[in-house]
């Protein structure tokens, strides 16, 4: 099957954190892409990525990046589809200058920002934008909600022992 996300980060060096969004992806059978685009060092590589993506079949993005990460904004500036941004943490300002660079967007072009470090919650976040309009996720999603709601319980009930 055509992949229906892509998970792509600024450099290699982020992969250690984006790879949970490629996790969640896989939990629930969603089949996704990676791949390395710089904003700054591949830009017209970049926006050839984000321009041919919809019309590949994708469905959304997820793109993280660090230190002065312009790679969510960029891309979301050269397609329609919803662009989840991860802002990856580095070794100076912990993630804060990450953070900021991706939320800041100006009116008209939005990224969906998770939280510095949130590659797992951008993968969730883009299964269930699939699932607006799949039912079969839509019911994947509702049995992963109440499995964590049982796991709380359980270490609650534990921790009362
Ligand atoms: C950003 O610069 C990348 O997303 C990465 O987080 C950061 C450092 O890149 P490398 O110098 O490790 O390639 O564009």
């Amino acid at each position: 099957m055509a992949p229906q996300v892509g998970v792509i980060m600024g450099s290699d060096s982020d992969w250690p954190v984006m790879e949970a969004a490629g996790q969640a992806l896989a939990e629930f059978g969603v089949e996704y892409e990676v791949g390395v685009y710089s904003a700054h060092r591949t830009p017209q590589r970049m926006l050839d990525y984000a321009t041919s993506a919809a019309s590949r079949g994708l469905r959304a993005i997820i793109a993280g990046a660090g230190g002065a990460a312009h790679l969510p904004g960029m891309v979301a500036s050269a397609t329609v589809l919803p662009v989840i941004g991860v802002p990856v943490p580095l070794k100076y300002l912990d993630g804060l200058d990450s953070l900021l660079s991706i939320v800041q967007m100006p009116a008209g072009i939005p990224v969906a920002t998770v939280s510095v470090g949130g590659a797992r919650n951008a993968g969730l976040l883009a299964v269930r934008i699939l699932a607006a309009s799949d039912l079969q996720l839509q019911s994947k999603l509702a049995e992963f909600r109440s499995s964590l709601e049982t796991l709380v319980l359980e270490k609650d009930a534990a921790l009362r022992e």
